[in-house]
């Protein structure tokens, strides 16, 4: 082939791709629908960021720009559009976001143009990525994410270590961003969430306090504060509202996913839970739902895991990984769930609100011991039995 038939034939192999239908696949559990192909991968980003499209200065027609990944991604619906905020990951290892929108929440995902431009700090950061976004109250769209710097500790030689914190910035238009001071922390932290609403007129946020770049340690599970003031904010006091237990899928780690839904019957929160294993980590998807009047305080949470990785979403990158931070609550009910599996490529999964309140509030909570989940196993089994 010459130039021009390898680069029609590089259009066109695109198109296909990205105009793909997404169908439902054949998993059931009656809470929510898997959709047979992931709805962004690495191949989905556009040819112009990735080639040279002049046949003078590239008569190859080779990628010049590599993309490694498109993962965890930030979610909002606006102007009618399923907007995805996407940490879109370079053969260079760093990360960065660009916004992707279909028209249906499910397929024809396309990414805009250009990527977004963060401005940075006086103290500028190595990597950025995760964001969460919220569309809070106050009139701004928010988007915080992780903010990682080497470590200026770092001993001679050790070219790993790296802090985290969480970055501020916001929009109104999805277009150009203010970045605000990052959070003001007495540790690292990651996973920080900004709550849609003032809480006793303070902004709130979710926090995830770490003793270092990877491991919580003394942190014992998703925290939250409030915030004088979202341009210098500062964590003075933090509380954990949801834990990490021995023995369950949140052992070693949990992390809030996107900001929760307000549902009439409670605050409805999806977050990411960590536990090691032969094979390393394993991250997994759960909920757990918070009061209305005071959304630190946990009212339901189903034992185990809501979603967990299957198939393909067992391998990539870090493997035996799936990880959230965005979801979209439809006006007719619908949610849609994005998730990233083993920090490659992007996946939705559909559900309703009441289908989700329904599992978080009439699944068995953990007992925390196999006695405790064989009675309940006895329980679902004599009711059942009770009927025939
Ligand atoms: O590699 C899995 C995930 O690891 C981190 O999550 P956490 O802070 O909970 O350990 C993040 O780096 C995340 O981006 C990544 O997907």
């Amino acid at each position: 082939m010459n130039y021009e038939e390898r680069l029609q034939w590089l259009l066109a192999e695109h198109e296909a791709l990205l105009s793909r239908k997404n169908e439902e696949s054949d998993f059931y559990n009656g809470i929510y629908v898997r959709y047979q192909n992931p709805v962004l991968t690495a191949e989905h980003t556009p040819l112009i960021w990735r080639y040279d499209l002049d046949p003078v200065s590239n008569s190859y027609l080779m990628e010049r720009i590599g993309v490694n990944a498109t993962m965890n991604s930030g979610a909002i619906k606006w102007q009618e559009k399923y907007l995805l905020v996407v940490r879109v990951e370079g053969a260079d290892r760093k990360s960065f976001f660009a916004i992707a929108e279909s028209p249906n929440g499910i397929d024809n995902f396309r990414f805009r143009d250009y990527p977004i431009v963060i401005p940075q700090t006086n103290d500028p950061e190595t990597n950025i990525y995760d964001m969460r976004l919220t569309a809070h109250e106050d009139g701004w769209i928010y988007g915080i994410f992780c903010a990682e710097r080497r470590d200026p500790a770092a001993a001679p030689g050790d070219l790993s270590a790296a802090t985290a914190s969480a970055g501020i910035a916001r929009t109104k238009d999805l277009i150009t961003w203010e970045r605000l001071p990052d959070l003001k922390a007495p540790s690292q932290q990651r996973n920080v969430v900004l709550h849609p609403e003032f809480i006793d007129g303070k902004y709130a946020l979710y926090t995830r306090s770490q003793d270092g770049f990877i491991n919580p340690g003394t942190g014992g599970g998703i925290g939250w504060a409030l915030v004088d003031d979202i341009c210098h904010a500062e964590i003075k006091l933090e509380k954990v509202i949801n834990f990490r237990a021995y023995h369950t899928i949140k052992e070693v780690k949990n992390g809030e996913g996107p900001h929760p839904i307000r549902t009439p019957q409670g605050w409805l929160h999806l977050a990411h839970g960590v536990r090691g294993c032969a094979s390393g980590l394993r991250y997994v998807l759960y909920l757990y739902m918070t009061s209305l009047e005071d959304p630190s305080e946990v009212i339901a949470e189903p034992a185990g895991y809501f979603i967990a990785p299957r198939g393909e979403e067992y391998v990539g990158d870090v493997m035996n990984v799936v990880f959230s931070n965005g979801w979209i609550a439809d006006d007719d009910g619908r949610v849609f769930i994005y998730y990233a599996s083993s920090d490659t490529r992007m996946h939705v999964a559909t559900s309703t609100l009441p289908q989700l309140v329904d599992y978080c509030l009439n699944t068995p909570r953990d007992g925390f011991s196999s006695a405790a989940s064989v009675a309940s196993l006895i329980r679902l089994i004599d009711k059942n039995l009770k009927r025939k």
